[in-house]
């Protein structure tokens, strides 16, 4: 089956003598049979190479400093990049900032700086942040790089080659703060996602246009046969309603004399390319397009917040099937940061800064409270309580008190990892241990598949929340055993005791080797006090409590690690308040 645009237009003029050419036949005038096999051609994977990884986030506007909703999206990345490095994967992770544009144009003028300097300040802020925050990305793409620019060009001319792009003119709404094109519709409701009223400009212009509407039928049909393809379900299927809706073409250039800061349209120096088609390239850029991409492009999966679904779940995916390219294969989208329940942005003043937030409660303290408490589904506010409160409660008294207790010398005074007496824990109830203690093991044994699975779906709090019941469990199988009233000098008792610790060191070996995407430094100081090597933290390593299946522990009798710090120190409430951040006007004046 080949694709009907065998028409390559050389000049704009031939473009537009295309659309009204009898061998212009727009995919959506194919049967749905032959849709799906052009889908085929260009959205499966032959040659995917399955231990290969690559994941994005979005790439961040310049136009002020980076704030927690960034520091999300990148965590979240880094989270899955750093999982699938584990699980044995090639994995590549690229993030960076979107430079070019209306809205940057305007923010460097009021700065009063020329354009690519007042980028590189800003970008170098968003990479700075990144570094303090552990965010371990592969590749860094700023869109004012020259080999972005050479992608970006090149794409162009292929979608205009394969008749995609015509000349015509775009008459309608804009909002500069959103880069975006606005139906009436959105124009009556005249608020953002931010609650912030839009402000809009009537906008009439000579200019390129997408054929965006001959995409509808594809993407309903890539969408209807990949389920999984937008999670969660419900930005799915807030994708398959908006397909249900007119999707007009897409301008996708500007005038020059009103948009200097982007890249020219190759051929046309009187147009600048649209912002979102420039940035949304960035992904094949950093795969390597046009020449080197396949490898990378083909298992390519994007993190979005809510906000910018429709560029990803429809914009995107029409122009890479417009020019014949794999589809991403996953979108993964999460929702908002509030501050008092209006979302976190930049233009509404509210907020949070994460570099000061990380510094009061540590790097991994800012990453563990930010994927436990986010849900992807739903917004979540912020307050700096909630956070104290749940990294006392988690990290300090639950996971740190029972590495404490469990590596302490009273307990332990050979400081090592003991033995394991299968008389005292026997396969059957005989031994010391009750049924709890059954319960424990088998919820800790099943736990790295369930995180797995949670990890896989982006749904980190709920394996943050099946880890912290498991090390509950655990610190109640230490409690109720009480081993620190046992007698060492008993040799029954004395085994029980070793027993007990092994089985909790066990267990926090595989709590640090699951956290380590996550909370990577408490994780490191974790397995190096049990004495864990770098090379024994992968996921395949995992192998909980070999000593109750009969097999051999290569930990048993190995020497603890040195360092015997606190893993987490507690956070007093009273350094916070002194660090909290001043209300700016703007956030004063917000309903
Ligand atoms: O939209 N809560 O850039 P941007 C959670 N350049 N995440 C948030 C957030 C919040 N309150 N605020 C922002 C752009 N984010 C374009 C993207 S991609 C080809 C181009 C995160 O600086 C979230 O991921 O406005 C959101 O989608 C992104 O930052 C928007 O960043």
């Amino acid at each position: 089956m080949r694709i009907p645009f065998v028409f390559v237009a050389r000049s704009c003029k031939a473009v537009h003598r295309l659309q009204q050419s009898p061998f212009f036949s727009p995919i959506s005038a194919l049967s749905r049979h032959q849709r799906i096999s052009v889908l085929r051609q260009t959205s499966t994977h032959p040659c995917k190479d399955d231990r290969s990884y690559y994941i994005t986030t979005p790439i961040f506007y310049v136009n002020a400093s980076p704030h927690l909703g960034h520091l999300y999206s990148a965590v979240i990345a880094d989270c899955f990049h750093r999982y699938k490095l584990l699980q044995g994967f090639d994995s590549k992770f690229a993030t960076g900032t979107d430079e070019h544009g209306l809205k940057i144009q305007q923010a460097a003028d009021t700065a009063g700086k020329d354009p690519l300097t007042f980028c590189t300040d800003v970008s170098e802020r968003f990479k700075h942040l990144f570094s303090r925050c552990n965010v371990s990305y592969t590749d860094y793409i700023r869109t004012t790089e020259q080999r972005h620019r050479e992608a970006v060009e090149h794409f162009w001319s292929v979608l205009w080659n394969k008749g995609f792009i015509y000349k015509g003119s775009y008459e309608g709404w804009y909002s500069t703060q959103d880069e975006s094109f606005l139906t009436p519709s959105q124009v009556g409701d005249a608020l953002d996602s931010s609650g912030k009223e839009i402000k809009v400009d009537w906008m009439k212009e000579e200019n390129y246009m997408f054929r965006l509407s001959a995409f509808r039928p594809q993407l309903l049909d890539w969408l209807r046969g990949n389920p999984q393809a937008i999670q969660p379900e419900r930005f799915y299927q807030a994708v398959l309603q908006w397909l249900q809706e007119d999707l007009p073409d897409l301008s996708v250039s500007r005038q020059r004399s009103r948009l200097q800061w982007g890249i020219p349209v190759p051929g046309d120096a009187e147009q600048t390319i649209y912002v979102w088609l420039d940035a949304l390239v960035n992904y094949l850029t950093v795969a390597g397009y046009p020449d080197k991409h396949k490898q990378w492009w083909n298992v390519a999966h994007h993190i979005v917040g809510k906000d910018i679904l429709k560029f990803h779940a429809i914009y995107w995916p029409s122009f890479l099937l417009g020019a014949g390219l794999p589809l991403p294969q996953t979108i993964h989208v999460h929702s908002h940061w509030t501050v008092g329940g209006k979302k976190m942005s930049k233009s509404l003043g509210n907020v949070v800064d994460p570099l000061e937030r990380s510094q009061m409660f540590t790097t991994d303290g800012m990453r563990y409270f930010l994927l436990r408490q986010g849900v992807p589904d739903s917004d979540c506010d912020y307050t700096d309580d909630k956070a104290i409160k749940l990294l006392n409660a988690e990290l300090a008294d639950s996971l740190g008190g029972l590495l404490n207790r469990c590596t302490a010398p009273a307990l332990n005074p050979a400081q090592v990892y003991p033995s394991f007496c299968p008389q005292s824990f026997p396969n059957q109830i005989g031994g010391r241990a009750v049924v709890e203690d059954y319960h424990m093991l088998d919820a800790v044994k099943h736990l790295s598949a369930l995180v797995e699975q949670h990890y896989e779906t982006m749904h980190v709090y709920k394996a943050l929340e099946a880890i912290s019941a498991c090390v509950r469990q655990t610190n109640g199988f230490v409690h109720r055993h009480a081993p620190w009233k046992l007698d060492r000098r008993d040799s029954k008792d004395r085994r029980w005791l070793d027993t007990i610790i092994h089985i909790s060191l066990e267990c926090l070996r595989i709590y640090g080797t699951l956290l380590q995407p996550v909370v990577p430094e408490i994780s490191n100081k974790l397995l190096s006090r049990l004495g864990v090597q770098p090379g024994e933290r992968s996921w395949a390593d995992v192998n909980f409590l070999p000593r109750y299946q009969g097999m051999d522990c290569p930990f048993e009798g190995r020497a603890l690690g040195s360092d015997s710090g606190v893993l987490f120190s507690r956070l007093e409430r009273q350094n916070v308040d002194q660090q909290k951040p001043k209300k700016t006007k703007k956030a004063a004046k917000v309903k």
